[in-house]
């Protein structure tokens, strides 16, 4: 008997600044239909899925960058996301800004959920690994300012028991660490949702623009296999106010290969019948982490920042 988890990856073309969150709302819902009619019980979407990617400009009036935060969540603009999932019986993962107030002191952060077939929240994950840079940098054709606008996440990497298995969550630039998944598999996740908005160019090294691509999947596949996991991984793709995102959402068995594979830059579903029971044939051998890991000699990974050479 397997423990099958029909999964499907929905990843969303550009949104532009004007757009609102209805409209956004509004084509994952499309996703979700079409999800749902091709059989599957959870549903992925990407990273700040409801709005455009706002850390590419400097904005400096408070009112107006907080406008892209949620203060809660579900709120009125996405209901109808958590009463379709409740309808339909499908579980998903989203990715949006969160704004919390406590003490008189407001916290921001790059923030998914995942939300079970009876539309409840499940698990909630807040990003770890901010990339980009806090001031403004005029050199830049576009900014990255995910560091000023976001305080790094205070959950850890959490796995949560839902949807019949062990599941993590993980976003964007935390799928380029090892540490992300590391975390998630001494946990036992069976499967690890991620989104991401990966622009095509990378100002501080234009020369690796054209491994972009690679690097996404390279990653992403060497987390599964490592650590004997599904991972599905879902981008917002295509030109979003000039700005080229890579797509090549995917979704990778425990070996290591991928499954599916979206092949446009705009809203697109792909999905695959993901066994649970599969993670088993890593995590039971190769990677039989209680038989053969040697954590006494992985100190280095906890106790340090940044590297420690020899003398
Ligand atoms: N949204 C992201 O985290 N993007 C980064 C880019 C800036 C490198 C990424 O790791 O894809």
């Amino acid at each position: 008997m397997s423990r099958a988890l029909i999964t499907a990856a929905a990843q969303l073309g550009p949104i532009a600044r004007d757009e609102t969150r209805a409209s956004a709302v509004g084509r994952m819902i499309e996703l979700m239909r079409e999800a749902k009619a091709r059989g599957a019980e959870l549903v992925v979407f990407p990273e700040l899925a409801l709005t455009t990617f706002f850390p590419r400009w400097l904005l400096e009036d408070e009112a107006e960058l907080d406008s892209y935060f949620e203060r809660e969540m579900p709120n009125a603009d996405t209901k109808p996301l958590f009463e379709m999932a409740a309808e339909l019986s499908i579980g998903f993962y989203l990715g949006y800004a969160e704004l919390v107030e406590a003490d008189g002191e407001k916290h921001h952060f790059n923030t998914s959920i995942l939300v079970d077939r009876e539309g409840k929240i499940a698990g909630k994950y807040r990003k770890v690994h901010l990339p980009g840079h806090t001031d403004y940098e005029a050199w830049r054709p576009f900014q990255h300012l995910e560091k000023r606008y976001f305080e790094a996440g205070d959950l850890g990497f959490p796995v949560y028991r839902a949807l019949g298995g062990l599941i993590g969550m993980c976003i964007c630039n935390d799928r380029r660490w090892p540490e992300t998944y590391r975390v998630m598999g001494l946990q036992g996740a069976e499967m690890i949702l991620l989104g991401y908005n990966t622009p095509v160019h990378y100002p501080p090294a234009p020369e690796h623009d054209h491994l972009q691509c690679f690097h996404n999947h390279l990653t992403m596949q060497a987390g599964a296999y490592q650590n004997g996991s599904w991972v599905v991984g879902v981008a917002k793709a295509g030109k979003e106010e000039g700005c080229d995102l890579i797509g090549q959402s995917c979704i990778i068995a425990p070996t290591g290969e991928i499954v599916a594979q979206a092949s446009t830059l705009e809203d697109e579903l792909i999905i695959a019948n993901c066994d649970l029971d599969r993670c088993k044939e890593l995590k039971d051998n190769v990677f039989n982490f209680a038989m053969h890991r040697e954590p006494q000699h992985y100190g280095l990974i906890t106790g340090t920042k940044g590297e420690q050479l020899p003398e």
